[in-house]
Protein backbone atom coordinates (compact mmCIF):
# COMPACT_ATOMS: atom_id res chain seq x y z
CA UNK A 1 0.00 0.00 0.00
CA UNK A 2 1.49 3.60 -0.44
CA UNK A 3 1.30 6.64 -3.42
CA UNK A 4 1.49 6.03 -6.65
CA UNK A 5 2.08 8.71 -9.60
CA UNK A 6 0.43 8.81 -13.02
CA UNK A 7 1.27 11.21 -15.33
CA UNK A 8 -0.64 12.49 -18.77
CA UNK A 9 1.10 13.97 -21.52
CA UNK A 10 -1.18 14.95 -24.00
CA UNK A 11 -1.47 17.10 -26.59
CA UNK A 12 -2.11 20.72 -24.90
CA UNK A 13 -0.86 19.86 -21.09
CA UNK A 14 1.33 17.44 -19.24
CA UNK A 15 -1.01 16.39 -15.80
CA UNK A 16 -0.20 14.46 -12.84
CA UNK A 17 -2.40 12.66 -10.39
CA UNK A 18 -1.43 10.99 -7.37
CA UNK A 19 -3.61 8.12 -5.11
CA UNK A 20 -2.83 6.88 -1.97
CA UNK A 21 -4.04 3.62 -1.64
CA UNK A 22 -3.64 3.53 2.02
CA UNK A 23 -6.45 5.92 2.24
CA UNK A 24 -8.23 5.82 -1.01
CA UNK A 25 -8.15 9.16 -1.68
CA UNK A 26 -6.88 11.14 -4.64
CA UNK A 27 -3.98 13.34 -3.07
CA UNK A 28 -2.70 16.02 -5.75
CA UNK A 29 -4.06 16.82 -9.03
CA UNK A 30 -1.58 18.90 -11.36
CA UNK A 31 -1.34 20.27 -15.10
CA UNK A 32 1.06 22.12 -16.78
CA UNK A 33 -0.58 23.73 -19.25
CA UNK A 34 2.31 23.77 -22.58
CA UNK A 35 1.42 27.11 -24.31
CA UNK A 36 1.22 29.38 -20.92
CA UNK A 37 3.70 27.89 -18.66
CA UNK A 38 6.19 26.57 -21.27
CA UNK A 39 5.20 29.39 -23.96
CA UNK A 40 9.13 30.09 -25.05
CA UNK A 41 8.24 26.62 -27.21
CA UNK A 42 5.80 29.03 -29.18
CA UNK A 43 2.87 26.65 -29.32
CA UNK A 44 0.22 27.99 -27.86
CA UNK A 45 -2.53 24.59 -28.85
CA UNK A 46 0.59 22.57 -27.52
CA UNK A 47 1.53 21.83 -31.38
CA UNK A 48 4.19 24.37 -33.73
CA UNK A 49 1.58 26.40 -35.40
CA UNK A 50 2.08 25.67 -39.17
CA UNK A 51 -0.27 27.62 -42.39
CA UNK A 52 -0.90 24.29 -43.69
CA UNK A 53 -3.42 22.87 -41.48
CA UNK A 54 -2.13 18.83 -42.26
CA UNK A 55 1.20 19.15 -40.70
CA UNK A 56 0.64 19.24 -37.05
CA UNK A 57 4.57 18.52 -35.01
CA UNK A 58 5.47 19.23 -31.42
CA UNK A 59 8.64 19.91 -29.91
CA UNK A 60 9.78 16.87 -27.96
CA UNK A 61 11.82 18.77 -25.60
CA UNK A 62 8.59 20.52 -24.48
CA UNK A 63 7.47 17.27 -22.90
CA UNK A 64 11.00 16.98 -21.42
CA UNK A 65 11.12 20.07 -20.18
CA UNK A 66 7.55 20.41 -18.85
CA UNK A 67 8.35 17.05 -16.69
CA UNK A 68 11.19 18.53 -14.49
CA UNK A 69 8.65 21.86 -13.79
CA UNK A 70 5.62 19.64 -13.18
CA UNK A 71 7.75 17.75 -10.78
CA UNK A 72 9.46 20.92 -9.15
CA UNK A 73 5.77 22.06 -8.77
CA UNK A 74 4.08 18.82 -7.47
CA UNK A 75 6.75 19.12 -4.36
CA UNK A 76 6.53 22.44 -3.57
CA UNK A 77 2.66 21.93 -3.76
CA UNK A 78 3.52 19.47 -0.67
CA UNK A 79 4.46 16.01 -2.62
CA UNK A 80 6.78 14.32 -0.62
CA UNK A 81 8.29 12.07 -4.02
CA UNK A 82 10.32 9.63 -1.74
CA UNK A 83 7.11 7.96 -0.50
CA UNK A 84 5.64 7.30 -4.00
CA UNK A 85 5.86 3.35 -4.95
CA UNK A 86 5.39 3.42 -8.64
CA UNK A 87 4.59 5.48 -11.31
CA UNK A 88 3.37 5.15 -14.39
CA UNK A 89 1.13 7.20 -17.17
CA UNK A 90 -0.16 7.60 -20.74
CA UNK A 91 0.69 9.87 -23.70
CA UNK A 92 -0.79 11.68 -26.67
CA UNK A 93 -1.69 8.28 -29.07
CA UNK A 94 0.53 8.22 -32.32
CA UNK A 95 2.98 11.21 -31.61
CA UNK A 96 6.70 9.54 -32.63
CA UNK A 97 10.03 10.57 -31.43
CA UNK A 98 13.40 10.11 -33.28
CA UNK A 99 16.92 9.22 -31.43
CA UNK A 100 20.14 9.03 -32.80
CA UNK A 101 20.94 6.75 -30.04
CA UNK A 102 19.05 4.20 -28.26
CA UNK A 103 18.51 5.31 -24.63
CA UNK A 104 19.82 2.00 -23.60
CA UNK A 105 22.95 3.21 -24.89
CA UNK A 106 23.49 6.38 -23.37
CA UNK A 107 23.70 5.16 -19.75
CA UNK A 108 21.47 7.31 -18.41
CA UNK A 109 21.37 11.20 -17.50
CA UNK A 110 23.79 13.06 -16.35
CA UNK A 111 22.79 14.70 -12.72
CA UNK A 112 24.87 17.70 -13.19
CA UNK A 113 23.19 19.18 -16.66
CA UNK A 114 19.15 19.71 -17.33
CA UNK A 115 17.27 17.03 -19.20
CA UNK A 116 16.33 18.95 -22.19
CA UNK A 117 20.43 19.54 -22.82
CA UNK A 118 21.01 16.46 -22.60
CA UNK A 119 17.71 15.24 -24.98
CA UNK A 120 18.19 17.43 -27.67
CA UNK A 121 21.71 16.41 -29.45
CA UNK A 122 19.51 12.84 -29.19
CA UNK A 123 17.17 14.17 -31.52
CA UNK A 124 17.52 12.94 -35.28
CA UNK A 125 14.35 14.36 -36.47
CA UNK A 126 13.56 17.79 -34.28
CA UNK A 127 10.10 17.68 -34.36
CA UNK A 128 7.58 14.94 -33.81
CA UNK A 129 4.59 14.16 -35.81
CA UNK A 130 1.64 14.66 -33.42
CA UNK A 131 -2.11 12.67 -34.01
CA UNK A 132 -3.28 15.32 -35.37
CA UNK A 133 -0.87 15.93 -38.48
CA UNK A 134 -3.00 14.69 -41.44
CA UNK A 135 -0.17 15.11 -44.30
CA UNK A 136 0.34 11.42 -45.18
CA UNK A 137 -2.54 10.82 -47.34
CA UNK A 138 0.19 9.22 -50.02
CA UNK A 139 1.83 7.56 -47.30
CA UNK A 140 -1.28 5.57 -46.26
CA UNK A 141 -1.98 4.70 -49.76
CA UNK A 142 1.27 3.40 -50.53
CA UNK A 143 1.07 1.13 -47.78
CA UNK A 144 -2.01 -0.39 -48.35
CA UNK A 145 -1.38 -0.92 -51.63
CA UNK A 146 1.64 -3.04 -50.73
CA UNK A 147 0.41 -5.26 -48.08
CA UNK A 148 -2.78 -5.94 -50.74
CA UNK A 149 -5.32 -3.20 -49.88
CA UNK A 150 -6.75 -1.65 -46.85
CA UNK A 151 -8.76 -4.50 -45.80
CA UNK A 152 -5.47 -6.53 -45.19
CA UNK A 153 -4.00 -2.96 -42.99
CA UNK A 154 -7.15 -3.89 -40.96
CA UNK A 155 -7.40 -7.31 -40.61
CA UNK A 156 -3.83 -6.80 -39.43
CA UNK A 157 -3.59 -3.85 -37.40
CA UNK A 158 -7.17 -3.11 -36.22
CA UNK A 159 -7.60 -0.16 -38.48
CA UNK A 160 -6.82 0.67 -41.76
CA UNK A 161 -3.77 2.52 -43.04
CA UNK A 162 -3.99 6.20 -41.44
CA UNK A 163 -2.66 9.50 -41.62
CA UNK A 164 -1.97 10.26 -38.16
CA UNK A 165 -0.73 6.46 -37.40
CA UNK A 166 3.14 6.11 -36.77
CA UNK A 167 3.62 4.12 -39.53
CA UNK A 168 2.60 6.12 -42.35
CA UNK A 169 4.96 8.89 -40.08
CA UNK A 170 7.65 6.85 -40.55
CA UNK A 171 7.05 6.24 -43.86
CA UNK A 172 7.29 9.75 -45.01
CA UNK A 173 10.28 10.37 -42.71
CA UNK A 174 12.10 7.96 -44.84
CA UNK A 175 10.87 9.25 -48.19
CA UNK A 176 11.66 12.57 -47.28
CA UNK A 177 14.57 12.76 -45.25
CA UNK A 178 16.44 9.27 -46.00
CA UNK A 179 19.98 10.39 -44.02
CA UNK A 180 18.59 11.38 -41.21
CA UNK A 181 16.26 8.22 -41.19
CA UNK A 182 19.51 5.88 -41.88
CA UNK A 183 20.91 7.80 -38.50
CA UNK A 184 17.94 7.30 -36.26
CA UNK A 185 18.59 4.37 -33.96
CA UNK A 186 15.03 4.48 -32.33
CA UNK A 187 11.95 5.55 -32.57
CA UNK A 188 9.25 5.69 -29.73
CA UNK A 189 5.89 6.62 -29.20
CA UNK A 190 5.43 9.69 -27.25
CA UNK A 191 4.20 7.04 -24.08
CA UNK A 192 7.34 5.17 -24.53
CA UNK A 193 9.52 8.19 -24.38
CA UNK A 194 8.33 9.54 -21.10
CA UNK A 195 9.23 6.39 -19.70
CA UNK A 196 12.35 5.87 -21.00
CA UNK A 197 13.59 9.27 -20.07
CA UNK A 198 12.23 8.49 -16.60
CA UNK A 199 14.57 5.10 -16.60
CA UNK A 200 16.98 7.03 -18.43
CA UNK A 201 16.85 3.46 -20.86
CA UNK A 202 14.50 2.43 -23.20
CA UNK A 203 11.32 1.38 -22.91
CA UNK A 204 9.23 -0.93 -24.33
CA UNK A 205 5.96 0.11 -26.23
CA UNK A 206 3.15 -1.29 -24.68
CA UNK A 207 0.36 -2.97 -26.72
CA UNK A 208 -2.09 -0.32 -25.91
CA UNK A 209 -0.59 2.64 -27.31
CA UNK A 210 1.58 0.50 -30.17
CA UNK A 211 -1.84 -0.81 -31.41
CA UNK A 212 -2.02 2.50 -32.82
CA UNK A 213 0.69 2.85 -35.06
CA UNK A 214 -0.74 0.28 -38.05
CA UNK A 215 2.45 -2.30 -37.67
CA UNK A 216 1.50 -4.27 -34.69
CA UNK A 217 -0.14 -7.63 -35.67
CA UNK A 218 -2.94 -7.47 -33.31
CA UNK A 219 -3.59 -11.25 -33.12
CA UNK A 220 0.62 -11.68 -31.57
CA UNK A 221 0.82 -9.00 -30.08
CA UNK A 222 4.22 -8.62 -32.00
CA UNK A 223 5.21 -6.74 -34.46
CA UNK A 224 4.04 -7.75 -38.15
CA UNK A 225 6.90 -8.15 -40.66
CA UNK A 226 4.78 -7.50 -43.23
CA UNK A 227 3.79 -3.90 -42.22
CA UNK A 228 7.12 -2.98 -40.76
CA UNK A 229 8.50 -4.01 -44.49
CA UNK A 230 5.61 -1.80 -46.48
CA UNK A 231 6.91 1.14 -43.63
CA UNK A 232 10.01 1.91 -44.46
CA UNK A 233 13.52 -0.31 -44.45
CA UNK A 234 15.21 -1.54 -41.53
CA UNK A 235 12.61 -0.57 -38.98
CA UNK A 236 12.42 -3.60 -36.64
CA UNK A 237 15.70 -2.90 -35.43
CA UNK A 238 14.96 0.47 -34.91
CA UNK A 239 11.62 0.25 -32.20
CA UNK A 240 11.84 -0.99 -28.76
CA UNK A 241 9.62 -4.76 -28.55
CA UNK A 242 5.91 -4.42 -28.03
CA UNK A 243 5.14 -5.06 -24.21
CA UNK A 244 2.24 -6.02 -22.41
CA UNK A 245 0.96 -2.93 -20.41
CA UNK A 246 1.86 -4.17 -16.72
CA UNK A 247 5.49 -4.45 -17.97
CA UNK A 248 7.76 -3.10 -14.92
CA UNK A 249 10.25 -1.36 -18.26
CA UNK A 250 12.63 -0.09 -15.19
CA UNK A 251 13.56 1.87 -11.64
CA UNK A 252 13.01 5.35 -11.84
CA UNK A 253 16.89 7.14 -13.15
CA UNK A 254 19.33 8.17 -10.43
CA UNK A 255 18.86 11.82 -11.93
CA UNK A 256 15.16 11.57 -10.55
CA UNK A 257 16.19 10.27 -7.32
CA UNK A 258 18.84 12.95 -7.11
CA UNK A 259 17.23 15.75 -8.72
CA UNK A 260 13.36 14.84 -7.39
CA UNK A 261 13.37 13.20 -4.76
CA UNK A 262 12.41 9.83 -5.78
CA UNK A 263 13.60 6.92 -3.60
CA UNK A 264 16.07 4.95 -5.50
CA UNK A 265 14.37 1.43 -7.36
CA UNK A 266 11.19 3.28 -7.70
CA UNK A 267 9.53 0.86 -10.22
CA UNK A 268 8.16 2.80 -13.45
CA UNK A 269 5.30 0.87 -15.53
CA UNK A 270 4.90 1.06 -19.07
CA UNK A 271 2.78 4.03 -20.51
CA UNK A 272 0.13 3.59 -23.20
CA UNK A 273 -1.48 5.96 -24.87
CA UNK A 274 -3.87 8.52 -23.35
CA UNK A 275 -6.95 6.94 -24.34
CA UNK A 276 -5.95 3.18 -23.09
CA UNK A 277 -5.20 4.80 -19.90
CA UNK A 278 -8.56 6.64 -19.88
CA UNK A 279 -10.14 3.63 -19.93
CA UNK A 280 -8.35 2.55 -16.86
CA UNK A 281 -9.05 5.83 -15.21
CA UNK A 282 -12.61 5.36 -15.79
CA UNK A 283 -13.50 2.36 -14.26
CA UNK A 284 -14.51 1.04 -17.25
CA UNK A 285 -11.93 -1.56 -18.44
CA UNK A 286 -14.42 -4.53 -18.52
CA UNK A 287 -16.92 -4.39 -21.54
CA UNK A 288 -20.30 -3.27 -20.74
CA UNK A 289 -19.67 0.80 -20.59
CA UNK A 290 -18.64 3.39 -23.22
CA UNK A 291 -16.58 6.32 -22.49
CA UNK A 292 -17.17 10.01 -24.46
CA UNK A 293 -13.98 12.24 -23.32
CA UNK A 294 -13.96 15.51 -24.32
CA UNK A 295 -10.47 16.58 -24.64
CA UNK A 296 -8.40 18.27 -27.20
CA UNK A 297 -9.79 15.74 -29.72
CA UNK A 298 -13.35 13.63 -29.11
CA UNK A 299 -13.25 10.05 -28.30
CA UNK A 300 -15.22 7.90 -27.54
CA UNK A 301 -14.54 4.55 -26.51
CA UNK A 302 -15.01 0.91 -24.86
CA UNK A 303 -13.44 -2.65 -23.51
CA UNK A 304 -15.18 -4.93 -26.09
CA UNK A 305 -16.54 -7.85 -25.62
CA UNK A 306 -15.33 -9.58 -28.58
CA UNK A 307 -12.58 -8.38 -31.66
CA UNK A 308 -14.78 -6.18 -33.94
CA UNK A 309 -13.69 -3.59 -36.21
CA UNK A 310 -15.67 -0.44 -38.03
CA UNK A 311 -17.18 -1.22 -41.39
CA UNK A 312 -17.10 2.49 -42.64
CA UNK A 313 -13.25 2.09 -41.74
CA UNK A 314 -13.15 5.30 -39.48
CA UNK A 315 -12.81 3.14 -36.45
CA UNK A 316 -9.67 1.94 -34.27
CA UNK A 317 -9.06 -1.22 -32.25
CA UNK A 318 -6.46 -0.94 -29.50
CA UNK A 319 -5.08 -3.01 -26.97
CA UNK A 320 -6.82 -2.58 -23.46
CA UNK A 321 -4.39 -2.32 -20.63
CA UNK A 322 -6.05 -4.53 -18.43
CA UNK A 323 -6.10 -7.47 -21.33
CA UNK A 324 -7.93 -7.84 -24.50
CA UNK A 325 -8.88 -4.58 -26.37
CA UNK A 326 -10.76 -1.58 -26.67
CA UNK A 327 -12.74 -0.15 -29.28
CA UNK A 328 -11.89 4.04 -30.38
CA UNK A 329 -13.58 6.50 -32.35
CA UNK A 330 -11.92 10.04 -32.53
CA UNK A 331 -12.90 12.93 -33.67
CA UNK A 332 -10.36 15.52 -34.20
CA UNK A 333 -12.98 18.82 -34.29
CA UNK A 334 -13.72 18.72 -30.29
CA UNK A 335 -12.76 21.15 -27.92
CA UNK A 336 -11.02 23.25 -30.41
CA UNK A 337 -14.22 23.23 -32.86
CA UNK A 338 -16.02 24.04 -29.39
CA UNK A 339 -13.79 26.70 -28.22
CA UNK A 340 -13.74 28.18 -31.84
CA UNK A 341 -17.73 28.95 -31.63
CA UNK A 342 -17.34 30.40 -28.16
CA UNK A 343 -14.65 32.73 -29.24
CA UNK A 344 -16.38 33.37 -32.21
CA UNK A 345 -19.76 34.49 -30.43
CA UNK A 346 -18.91 36.05 -27.21
CA UNK A 347 -19.36 33.70 -24.53
CA UNK A 348 -17.69 32.48 -21.71
CA UNK A 349 -18.35 28.15 -20.90
CA UNK A 350 -20.50 29.37 -18.09
CA UNK A 351 -22.22 31.20 -20.31
CA UNK A 352 -22.15 28.74 -23.16
CA UNK A 353 -23.44 26.02 -21.20
CA UNK A 354 -26.50 28.10 -19.84
CA UNK A 355 -26.97 29.22 -23.80
CA UNK A 356 -27.73 25.46 -24.45
CA UNK A 357 -29.56 24.60 -21.49
CA UNK A 358 -32.09 27.72 -20.55
CA UNK A 359 -32.18 29.55 -24.44
CA UNK A 360 -32.61 26.67 -26.52
CA UNK A 361 -34.41 23.51 -27.25
CA UNK A 362 -33.35 20.30 -28.76
CA UNK A 363 -33.02 20.33 -32.55
CA UNK A 364 -32.43 24.00 -32.28
CA UNK A 365 -35.11 25.13 -33.82
CA UNK A 366 -33.91 23.23 -37.49
CA UNK A 367 -30.33 25.59 -37.06
CA UNK A 368 -27.80 22.90 -38.19
CA UNK A 369 -24.05 23.74 -38.48
CA UNK A 370 -21.35 21.45 -39.56
CA UNK A 371 -18.55 22.41 -37.32
CA UNK A 372 -14.99 21.63 -39.30
CA UNK A 373 -12.27 23.90 -38.33
CA UNK A 374 -9.57 21.65 -38.82
CA UNK A 375 -9.18 18.52 -40.79
CA UNK A 376 -11.50 15.77 -39.20
CA UNK A 377 -10.44 12.56 -38.55
CA UNK A 378 -14.32 11.27 -38.44
CA UNK A 379 -15.57 11.52 -40.77
CA UNK A 380 -12.34 11.80 -42.84
CA UNK A 381 -12.58 15.15 -44.28
CA UNK A 382 -9.12 16.78 -45.81
CA UNK A 383 -10.29 20.17 -46.12
CA UNK A 384 -11.68 21.83 -43.17
CA UNK A 385 -14.90 23.70 -43.53
CA UNK A 386 -17.59 25.11 -41.75
CA UNK A 387 -21.24 25.33 -42.81
CA UNK A 388 -24.39 26.61 -41.12
CA UNK A 389 -27.82 25.76 -42.32
CA UNK A 390 -30.79 27.75 -40.78
CA UNK A 391 -32.07 30.90 -39.69
CA UNK A 392 -30.42 34.30 -41.35
CA UNK A 393 -29.40 35.14 -37.19
CA UNK A 394 -27.86 31.69 -37.14
CA UNK A 395 -26.49 31.71 -40.49
CA UNK A 396 -24.37 35.55 -39.82
CA UNK A 397 -23.58 33.79 -36.13
CA UNK A 398 -25.50 36.52 -34.54
CA UNK A 399 -27.49 33.81 -32.23
CA UNK A 400 -24.71 33.09 -29.63
CA UNK A 401 -27.28 30.26 -28.04
CA UNK A 402 -28.08 29.00 -30.86
CA UNK A 403 -24.42 28.84 -31.58
CA UNK A 404 -23.32 27.07 -29.07
CA UNK A 405 -25.95 24.61 -28.99
CA UNK A 406 -25.21 23.66 -33.11
CA UNK A 407 -21.87 22.87 -32.36
CA UNK A 408 -22.62 20.33 -29.91
CA UNK A 409 -25.01 18.74 -31.26
CA UNK A 410 -23.37 18.44 -34.80
CA UNK A 411 -20.55 16.51 -32.14
CA UNK A 412 -23.01 14.53 -30.63
CA UNK A 413 -24.93 13.12 -33.56
CA UNK A 414 -21.56 12.25 -35.17
CA UNK A 415 -20.44 10.33 -32.48
CA UNK A 416 -23.87 8.62 -32.16
CA UNK A 417 -23.85 7.92 -35.92
CA UNK A 418 -20.11 6.49 -35.80
CA UNK A 419 -20.22 4.36 -32.58
CA UNK A 420 -22.94 2.41 -33.67
CA UNK A 421 -20.74 -0.49 -34.39
CA UNK A 422 -19.42 -0.92 -31.44
CA UNK A 423 -21.90 -2.89 -29.89
CA UNK A 424 -21.81 -2.27 -26.03
CA UNK A 425 -24.42 -0.78 -23.69
CA UNK A 426 -25.28 2.65 -23.98
CA UNK A 427 -27.23 3.12 -21.62
CA UNK A 428 -25.17 5.10 -19.45
CA UNK A 429 -21.89 6.96 -20.45
CA UNK A 430 -19.61 7.64 -18.26
CA UNK A 431 -17.95 11.05 -19.63
CA UNK A 432 -13.85 12.60 -19.13
CA UNK A 433 -11.79 15.51 -20.60
CA UNK A 434 -11.70 19.06 -19.87
CA UNK A 435 -15.01 19.83 -21.48
CA UNK A 436 -16.97 17.33 -19.44
CA UNK A 437 -17.61 19.90 -16.52
CA UNK A 438 -19.75 21.67 -18.49
CA UNK A 439 -23.40 21.08 -17.95
CA UNK A 440 -24.38 22.27 -21.52
CA UNK A 441 -22.59 19.43 -23.25
CA UNK A 442 -23.44 16.94 -20.94
CA UNK A 443 -27.00 17.34 -21.09
CA UNK A 444 -26.81 17.62 -25.32
CA UNK A 445 -25.02 14.48 -25.22
CA UNK A 446 -27.61 12.77 -22.81
CA UNK A 447 -30.56 13.81 -25.37
CA UNK A 448 -28.94 13.00 -28.59
CA UNK A 449 -27.62 9.03 -26.47
CA UNK A 450 -31.47 9.03 -24.79
CA UNK A 451 -28.36 7.81 -22.02
CA UNK A 452 -27.54 8.72 -18.20
CA UNK A 453 -24.21 11.02 -18.66
CA UNK A 454 -21.54 9.90 -15.77
CA UNK A 455 -18.76 12.57 -15.56
CA UNK A 456 -15.79 11.45 -13.50
CA UNK A 457 -14.87 13.07 -9.73
CA UNK A 458 -11.40 13.42 -10.78
CA UNK A 459 -10.09 15.91 -13.36
CA UNK A 460 -7.84 13.74 -15.66
CA UNK A 461 -9.20 10.31 -16.34
CA UNK A 462 -6.12 8.98 -18.44
CA UNK A 463 -3.50 10.12 -14.83
CA UNK A 464 -5.65 8.46 -12.60
CA UNK A 465 -5.21 5.42 -15.28
CA UNK A 466 -1.14 6.16 -14.88
CA UNK A 467 -1.76 5.74 -11.12
CA UNK A 468 -4.07 2.84 -10.89
CA UNK A 469 -1.81 1.11 -13.47
CA UNK A 470 1.29 2.07 -11.29
CA UNK A 471 -0.71 0.88 -7.92
CA UNK A 472 -2.36 -2.63 -10.13
CA UNK A 473 1.16 -3.50 -11.35
CA UNK A 474 2.75 -2.92 -7.86
CA UNK A 475 0.10 -4.12 -5.27
CA UNK A 476 -1.00 -6.72 -7.58
CA UNK A 477 -5.05 -5.84 -6.30
CA UNK A 478 -7.99 -6.41 -8.71
CA UNK A 479 -8.85 -3.50 -11.41
CA UNK A 480 -12.67 -3.67 -9.07
CA UNK A 481 -11.09 -2.68 -6.04
CA UNK A 482 -9.66 0.54 -7.22
CA UNK A 483 -12.34 1.57 -9.17
CA UNK A 484 -14.50 1.16 -6.15
CA UNK A 485 -12.26 3.81 -4.30
CA UNK A 486 -10.99 5.74 -7.34
CA UNK A 487 -12.88 5.97 -10.54
CA UNK A 488 -16.70 7.04 -9.17
CA UNK A 489 -18.86 9.68 -10.93
CA UNK A 490 -19.10 12.98 -9.97
CA UNK A 491 -23.12 12.57 -8.19
CA UNK A 492 -23.58 16.60 -8.61
CA UNK A 493 -23.24 16.71 -12.13
CA UNK A 494 -25.32 13.26 -13.73
CA UNK A 495 -27.44 14.24 -16.19
CA UNK A 496 -30.67 12.44 -16.91
CA UNK A 497 -31.89 12.33 -20.83
CA UNK A 498 -35.13 14.52 -21.53
CA UNK A 499 -37.10 11.32 -23.42
CA UNK A 500 -39.26 13.98 -25.06
CA UNK A 501 -35.78 14.92 -26.91
CA UNK A 502 -35.62 11.45 -29.13
CA UNK A 503 -37.91 13.11 -32.07
CA UNK A 504 -36.08 15.87 -32.29
CA UNK A 505 -32.59 14.16 -33.33
CA UNK A 506 -34.06 11.14 -35.50
CA UNK A 507 -34.77 14.34 -37.69
CA UNK A 508 -32.12 16.49 -37.07
CA UNK A 509 -29.42 13.12 -37.29
CA UNK A 510 -31.45 12.31 -40.76
CA UNK A 511 -30.61 16.30 -41.75
CA UNK A 512 -26.94 16.15 -40.66
CA UNK A 513 -26.01 12.50 -42.22
CA UNK A 514 -27.41 13.93 -45.29
CA UNK A 515 -25.17 17.02 -45.34
CA UNK A 516 -21.89 15.28 -44.41
CA UNK A 517 -22.42 12.60 -47.65
CA UNK A 518 -23.01 15.90 -49.64
CA UNK A 519 -19.74 17.14 -47.90
CA UNK A 520 -17.97 14.22 -48.21
CA UNK A 521 -18.96 13.80 -51.95
CA UNK A 522 -20.63 10.43 -51.55
P1 LIG B 1 -6.20 17.31 -23.48
O1 LIG B 1 -6.02 16.24 -22.44
O2 LIG B 1 -6.51 16.80 -24.85
O3 LIG B 1 -5.08 18.32 -23.51
P2 LIG B 1 -8.32 18.24 -21.71
O4 LIG B 1 -9.12 17.02 -21.45
O5 LIG B 1 -7.43 18.77 -20.64
O6 LIG B 1 -7.51 18.12 -23.08
O7 LIG B 1 -9.34 19.38 -22.13
C1 LIG B 1 -8.88 20.64 -22.50
C2 LIG B 1 -10.00 21.36 -23.21
O8 LIG B 1 -11.15 21.45 -22.36
C3 LIG B 1 -9.62 22.78 -23.56
O9 LIG B 1 -9.29 22.83 -24.95
C4 LIG B 1 -10.90 23.59 -23.28
O10 LIG B 1 -11.42 24.11 -24.49
C5 LIG B 1 -11.88 22.58 -22.73
N1 LIG B 1 -12.60 23.07 -21.54
C6 LIG B 1 -12.09 23.43 -20.35
N2 LIG B 1 -13.08 23.83 -19.49
C7 LIG B 1 -14.25 23.71 -20.17
C8 LIG B 1 -15.63 23.96 -19.86
N3 LIG B 1 -16.01 24.40 -18.67
N4 LIG B 1 -16.55 23.71 -20.81
C9 LIG B 1 -16.19 23.25 -22.02
N5 LIG B 1 -14.91 23.01 -22.38
C10 LIG B 1 -13.94 23.24 -21.47
C1 LIG C 1 -6.78 8.77 -30.73
C2 LIG C 1 -6.20 10.11 -31.01
C3 LIG C 1 -6.32 11.19 -30.00
C4 LIG C 1 -5.04 11.40 -29.23
C5 LIG C 1 -5.21 12.67 -28.41
O1 LIG C 1 -6.67 7.90 -31.79
O2 LIG C 1 -5.62 10.34 -32.05
O3 LIG C 1 -7.38 10.96 -29.11
O4 LIG C 1 -4.72 10.28 -28.46
O5 LIG C 1 -4.42 12.76 -27.36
Amino acid sequence: MGQYLGLDSSTQSLSATVIDTDTGKVVLERSLGFGEQLAHYKAPNGFIPDPDPALRHSDPLMWVEALEKLLRELRAAGLDTARIRGISGAGQQHGSVYLKRSLSQVGGWRPGSELVTQVRPLLSRPTSPIWMDSSTGEECAEIAAVVGGNASVTQVTGSRAIERFTGPQIRKFFKRAPAAYGQTEEIHLVSSFMASVLIGATSGIDLGDGAGMNLLDLASGSWSQKMLDATAPGLRDKLPPPIPSHTRVGAVADYFVDKHGFTSGTPVVAFTGDNPSSLIGMGASRPGAVVISLGTSDTVFAAMSQPRTDPRGYGHVFGNPAGGFMSLICFSNGSLARDEIRRRVGLDWEAFAQAIVHETQPGNAGNLMLPYFVPEITPRLVEPKLQLFGGEDFVALRSPAEAARAVVEAQALSMRYHSDWIGEERSTIRATGGASRNVGILQVLADVFQAELRPLSVANSSALGGALRAAQAVEGCEWEELYARFSAPDADLCVQPNPKARAAYDELGARFGERISVLLGD
